[in-house]
């Protein structure tokens, strides 16, 4: 099924309005009734479980802004289409997540020693599944709230996991079933898909955390031509590892860097809004803005991303994107 994907060009703030988020369903949005539905704990747990939402909504619950970004988003191909950073960049959205901690729900259910893993099902069409780390998942969260109301369908309705800074495809929606495992369960979406090449020929399987990203997007392709003048260059970092430390812009295609201004709202694994003066019309301009995250990891070129993981280089891809402004104002994609 084709993505929508979020107008990034056209988000003012940090959050992604909850209409505008993008969608990425690999069998279509199954139609839940909350009164029926349920989700069962079970595998390596002393004590079996069977919830509905109105069950966990009596959990004591927490709210969190993070972003969610598709492993996909900005594969490469993409970039030569030109048609904005919607299409480059829109397989990612930042929301306000209510919810429950996945651990008080295990924790309930007694969860074993022995479990490291757990399974987590979908009640979509294909009973999407996924192994996820317990080790690495510590601020789960079961989550029925998005930007302050319930859940859109598209989006999971009534209950998604959500996993701050995992790779999309690891936020399994319409959740129906958690088994706690002792290892992961190799299904088809983390060993046919969603697996990683690197430089040695080898496949990484979990290669789970989305790196340092960013991306200028206002101004961005398809918005020019701009007026000559000032205009204020704005934009999103974010980071699977933690917080955005710094961000910088070039305007020469990235032979000179200066410091971008960041917002005071630098949450981790979350949009974080940056600025950037700019003069249009004096002379061309490539610009392009690279992040630091608080693990002090750069956001990398195309070139180096591709001398670090191989040629068939295609999914979690965060190289810096430029974008050429001509002295009228016009605005496309310039290569990487
Ligand atoms: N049950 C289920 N969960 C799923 C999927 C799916 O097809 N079925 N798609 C995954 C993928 S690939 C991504 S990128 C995210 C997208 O979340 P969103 O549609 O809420 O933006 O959901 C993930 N969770
Ligand atoms: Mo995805």
């Amino acid at each position: 099924m084709t993505p929508a994907l979020t107008p990034l060009a056209k988000q003012l703030g940090i959050i992604t309005p909850s209409g505008l988020t993008f969608t990425r369903t690999h069998a279509g949005v199954p139609e839940l009734d909350p009164r029926h539905h349920r989700v069962i704990v079970h595998g390596h747990v002393a004590k079996p479980l069977s919830f509905s939402l109105a069950d966990l909504m009596r959990f004591p619950a927490v709210e969190r802004i993070a972003f969610l970004e598709c492993s996909g988003n900005s594969a490469r191909g993409w970039e030569t289409l030109g048609r904005g950073v919607q299409f480059s960049h829109g397989l990612v959205s930042n929301c306000a997540w209510t919810g429950v901690r996945l651990r008080t729900i295990l924790d309930e259910a007694g969860i074993r020693s022995d479990a490291g893993w757990i399974v987590v099902e979908g009640a979509d069409g294909a009973a999407y599944d996924r192994s996820i780390p317990l080790a690495r998942a510590a601020d789960a969260m079961l989550v029925y709230g998005q930007n302050g109301e319930m859940l859109r369908p598209e989006q999971g309705y009534p209950l998604r996991l959500l996993v701050p800074g995992f790779e999309g495809s690891a936020n399994v929606k319409w959740v129906q079933s958690i088994k706690a495992v002792a290892g992961p369960v190799y299904s088809r979406e983390e060993t046919a898909q969603y697996t990683q090449p690197g430089s040695d020929g080898k496949i990484k399987l979990f290669d789970l955390v989305m790196d340092v990203k960013s991306v200028i997007t206002t101004p961005s392709p398809g918005l020019g031509p701009l007026a000559r003048g000032f205009h204020e260059a704005r934009g999103f970092a974010w980071s699977g590892r933690g917080r955005i430390r710094d961000v910088e812009v070039t305007t020469d295609g990235g032979v000179t860097w200066m410091p971008a201004a960041l917002d005071a709202l630098a949450l981790p694994q979350s949009f974080t809004r940056f600025t950037f003066p700019l003069m249009v019309g004096e002379r061309p301009l490539i610009v392009g803005s690279r992040a630091r995250d608080e693990t002090g990891m750069l956001q990398p070129s195309l070139a180096q991303l591709i001398a670090a993981r191989g040629p068939a280089l295609r999914y979690h891809v965060n190289a810096v994107a430029f974008w050429r402004i001509g002295t009228d104002g016009t605005v496309d994609v310039a290569p990487a």
